[in-house]
């Protein structure tokens, strides 16, 4: 009898929607490259050159405490890290398959150390997995023939019961790569009945072809109006190593992000690909430190303001809203004053968090806040509090009055 997962998905979402933000980690043998996780499939490395990777990785000592002591400091709840990407090697034992890190290089169970960093630090426990399998003989044939699919999909169905029974209380099922098969083609409703037996306050994403608990929309914000959402981004533009792409999302532009993703009710799963020995790098480091120290000073403006609201874009920044209070989350400093337009609600107060009561006027829906600092407080983004007479919300439109007004 298949479970229905939607039985309890609120109870196994709630500690998932209080999180906010976490960090994604894509390491495995393409980092040993760096030139993308993809990299065997579009260099077409021939599998027995790239499978002598397996035997030379050795990255150093308690490398994944490193990521999440920055995990904490950056204000992150959890984490999701690759236990097998694309390329087949899994990070963890397991006696389905040798190509594995305990077997092979470096000789011991990442997957162990990853999440006792975690649990170090208390952070909650995601497990990345691709379906899709690169290494394994049966990835490709399991489209054309029945005993290569039962094959496959019992290796697929043995793994994944080893990663929930073997390492502790799981937080997260984060699959991916759900090429070549359909839900029903990875007996999907079996694997998610079988994790949710081992791990019962596990939550599972939406792709193992199935709804899932959460949606994932990838390097985008979507938010998604009547379910959970994390919208996963990378640092640069590969999720894997890649020192060759250069362009990293600055603290400025991961704050902006996160103030999307809470005015949308979703989390941010941002990506960093450690280097092949763990080494975390400039400027991951010291740009999540950045975020880390303004998410300890305005992070209810994130954490628990993620009522929905009606919004219209600004250039001086954007809300969040929690019942009454609104956030301005003011990142392009105006000055003095800052005038807010559209706002049907009667304003009661205004200040910028933490500090103390700003004057203002407010003529029909022109909002002007006075005796402002010149220069920002703060330059990644300044939280302006403004609490309200009832439930805020902003209406512009394109002409210069609605046409109710006009
Ligand atoms: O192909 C993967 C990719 O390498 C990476 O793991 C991302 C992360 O969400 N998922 C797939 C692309 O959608």
């Amino acid at each position: 009898m298949l479970k229905n997962p939607m039985t309890d998905r609120e109870r196994r979402l709630k500690w998932f929607r209080d999180a906010r933000f976490g960090m994604f980690i894509h390491w495995g043998l393409y980092s040993m490259l760096g030139r993308h996780e993809w990299v065997m499939n579009r260099e077409r490395i021939p599998l027995k050159e790239y499978e002598k990777l397996a035997g030379k990785w050795q990255p150093k000592p308690n490398c994944m405490r490193d990521w999440a002591k920055l995990a904490k400091k950056a204000g992150m709840r959890y984490m999701v890290m690759t236990t097998k990407h694309h390329e087949g090697f899994c990070l963890f034992n397991t006696k389905h398959t040798d190509y594995n890190a305990v077997k092979r290089s470096p000789g011991r169970d990442l997957v162990a150390e990853y999440v006792e960093a975690c649990r170090a630090e208390g952070l909650k426990v995601g497990f990345y997995y691709s379906l899709m399998d690169w290494h394994h003989p049966d990835g490709v044939k399991c489209m054309k023939n029945d005993a290569s699919w039962a094959r496959f999909t019992e290796f697929t169905h043995g793994v994944v019961r080893d990663l929930c029974t073997n390492y502790g209380k799981v937080d997260i099922m984060w699959f991916d790569g759900g090429w070549p098969l359909s839900a029903e083609g990875w007996r999907s409703h079996e694997l998610i009945n079988m994790i949710l037996d081992l791990q019962p306050d596990c939550i599972i994403n939406n792709r193992t072809g199935l709804e899932g608990d959460f949606g994932t929309p990838e390097n985008r914000i979507v938010p998604e109006k009547t379910r959970m959402w994390e919208a996963c981004m990378t640092f640069n533009h590969s999720w894997g190593y890649t020192p060759i792409d250069t362009n990293y999302k600055s603290a400025w532009e991961v704050i902006s992000m996160l103030r999307q993703c809470a005015a949308g009710g979703g989390n941010l799963l941002l990506n960093i690909g450690p280097m092949p020995d763990g080494s975390l790098y400039h400027p991951c480091d010291t740009e999540l430190e950045r975020v880390g120290r303004w998410m300890k000073k305005y992070g209810k403006s994130i954490y628990e303001a993620t009522d929905p609201m009606e919004q219209e874009w600004m250039i001086t920044g954007a809300f969040t809203r929690k019942g009454d209070t609104l956030y301005y989350h003011c990142n392009r400093w105006p000055g003095k004053e800052l005038a807010i337009g559209g706002l049907r609600c009667k304003i009661l107060s205004a200040k910028i968090m933490g500090g103390a009561a700003l004057k203002f006027t407010q003529k029909a829906d022109r909002l002007v806040i006075k005796g402002m600092p010149e220069k920002a407080p703060d330059a990644l983004s300044t939280p302006i509090e403004l609490k309200f007479e009832g439930e805020p919300r902003q209406q512009l439109g394109p002409g210069h009055r609605l046409l109710s007004e006009a």
